[in-house]
């Protein structure tokens, strides 16, 4: 691992929320803590630059990733903290980093890598790059989501603090998710097309009964129960399950950090509940090409 320590101090002013412009980011900069993150590189100045933070579930795919963004900047990809719960690289204006499963796992990743961008003085955008169960959707589409809800169809999340509920809105950038759908369209670069559809995203919180499975280790519902609930799903725009967006966007909307999800679809859950081993090699793999196109097409208009 390439990790270096630096004595650079971060800014101790607290920043303000770029949408809100009243909401802070705790701590104080004088109690930053990096024990979930296992954060080894702690020169500020070099996250400053960083634009786009990547998120996806695995390290493997993370890493992956990272290796795509330095090809396409020519920049060598860094190691930047243990990787001992997430793995994390810079790669020059982008950060990209595993966040495992669920939520809880996502949410405890978002709140280190905003304070660690907010003190570092980087103003970014935030995407999910993952898989999902589609819904009335086929294998290997990718979902660009337009609205996230919870398992209720409710576009809020409930965030428990001292015995108090915290809803909070769980809207993704609007602009972001245009500008994924356009990545996804031939352009003077490339003339490859992705088989991309946009819809409502359903969040839960758990993978088996939360998801309408059969094949867990409990099962308390029938196939006519199942399928009918599916069904309503997709008469009400939802396009895909998965267990990340909720967290994402919840927080993101609340700091006013613009975010995007783009999911992989592994099976139409209209038709089953397992997942095959098709995708299992690469299973974002057009959610990163699509990604980077964004990105791409982004940083040269930026130049332009
Ligand atoms: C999709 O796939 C994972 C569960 O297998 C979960 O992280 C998600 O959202
Ligand atoms: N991830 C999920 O959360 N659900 C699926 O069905 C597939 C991947």
């Amino acid at each position: 691992m390439e990790g270096k320590e630096s004595k650079e101090e971060p800014p101790t002013k607290r920043a303000k929320s770029a949408a809100e412009g009243e909401v802070v980011i705790h701590p104080p900069a004088e109690h930053l803590s990096w024990h979930n993150l296992g954060l080894t590189h702690l020169t500020f100045s070099d996250y400053e630059k960083v634009k786009y933070v990547c998120l996806m579930g695995t390290p493997a795919r993370a890493k992956e990733f990272s290796g795509r963004v330095g090809k396409l900047l020519s920049v060598t990809p860094l190691a930047v903290n243990n990787a001992e719960r997430y793995a994390v690289f810079l790669t020059g204006p982008v950060l990209t980093a595993s966040h495992g499963v669920g939520n809880p796992s996502l949410s405890v990743l978002l709140h280190d890598l905003a304070k660690l961008l907010r003190y570092s003085g980087a103003k970014a955008s935030f995407i999910r790059l993952g898989t999902c169960g589609g819904v009335g959707v086929p294998a290997g589409t990718v979902v660009v989501s337009t609205k996230v809800v919870n398992e209720y169809g409710e576009s809020v999340l409930d965030v428990p603090s001292c015995g108090e509920s915290h809803k909070r809105p769980t809207l993704v950038c609007q602009e972001l998710t245009q500008a994924l759908v356009a990545a996804s369209l031939p352009s003077e670069d490339s003339t490859e097309t992705f088989n991309v559809t946009t819809g409502t995203t359903m969040c839960c919180n758990g993978f088996y009964e939360e998801q309408g499975r059969m094949d867990g280790a409990i099962c308390e519902i029938t196939k006519e129960k199942q399928q009918a609930y599916l069904r309503s799903l997709f008469d009400q725009g939802v396009r895909n399950i998965e267990m990340e967006s909720t967290a994402l966007t919840a927080f993101c909307h609340h700091l006013g950090i613009p975010c995007a999800v783009v999911c992989t679809v592994l099976l139409n859950r209209l038709e089953g509940d397992e997942v095959s081993d098709k995708f299992n090699s690469n299973p974002t793999g057009d959610c990163q090409q699509l990604v980077l196109r964004l990105i791409q097409n982004k940083l040269r208009a930026e130049q332009a």
